[in-house]
């Protein structure tokens, strides 16, 4: 099984609030239609949940949150997903909406529900889960990013490969020089990133691409602007990009 993030970058115009990137979605599913093994795929929030977690002050920490934050950040979310789920239906997959609370309660995943996932995609379905609003209990909401899904599916799953799909080429050595790292063995700390993420952008995932890959899976970053190089990771094929080797 491969699990695969789908970064708000590329799926959204992070610049224009509640603006979908249909054209790179329909580009990436059209790609994936050709993958013969069971995918996972989680997204994340782009200028839809991030605008208006930014627009109501919500974080990651668990917190009594203004109700109508709640609900703008979860109905956006929702629409996002739609669009996600159509745009896979319409490229030939199979899409299955799973929402985090479906395999997870509070900030725990529940694991018998996670365990499940995998059989679902071995059904022909492509299941796809999404950074959402989270009742975490008393009274208290949190933000759960996508970033953190991958990291929480990939300890219970061992999936083959964790790819996370951004519009950049990969990890850069520092945003000045941005020179691309293309393989990365031991963690350095990001410091010179500027993020309007209330995940925490780039930072988030490289820490939860450590995470995974010390469990021994090989985690890819690579730009879906070109998704020829998802293809070429799968298929371990002459690739452009970051690795972090498990
Ligand atoms: O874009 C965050 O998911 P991410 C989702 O993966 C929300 O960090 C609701 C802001």
């Amino acid at each position: 099984m491969i699990l695969i993030k789908l970064g708000g970058s590329i799926i959204t115009n992070k610049n224009k609030p509640l603006t979908p990137n249909r054209n790179s979605i329909r580009k990436i599913a059209t790609n994936l239609k050709n993958v013969n093994e069971p995918l996972v795929i989680v997204h994340g929030g782009g200028s839809f949940g991030h605008y208006w977690s930014v627009k109501y002050d919500m974080h990651t920490k668990p917190r009594r949150h203004e109700a109508k934050g709640v609900s703008y950040v979860k109905n956006s979310m929702v629409e996002l997903n739609n669009i996600v789920l159509e745009s896979f239906l319409e490229s030939g997959l199979k899409p299955y909406c799973l929402p985090p609370s479906d395999f997870m309660t509070s900030d725990k995943p529940l694991i018998k529900k996670v365990k499940e996932i995998p059989k679902i995609a071995k059904t022909g379905l492509t299941p796809i889960s999404y950074g959402d609003v989270m009742w975490f209990g008393k009274n208290k909401f949190y933000i759960l990013s996508g970033d953190r899904i991958m990291g929480i599916l990939s300890k219970i799953l061992r999936p083959r490969l964790a790819i996370f799909v951004t519009n950049v080429d990969g990890v850069y050595s520092d945003m000045k020089s941005r020179r691309l790292l293309s393989e990365i063995t031991e963690e350095k700390p990001i410091t010179s990133e500027v993020s309007m993420d209330v995940t925490g952008g780039m930072a988030r995932k490289i820490k939860e691409a450590f995470n995974i890959s010390k469990i021994g899976t090989d985690v890819f970053f690579v730009n879906g602007n070109v998704p020829k190089r998802i293809i070429n990771a799968i298929n371990d094929k002459s690739f452009e990009g970051t690795v972090f080797r498990g």
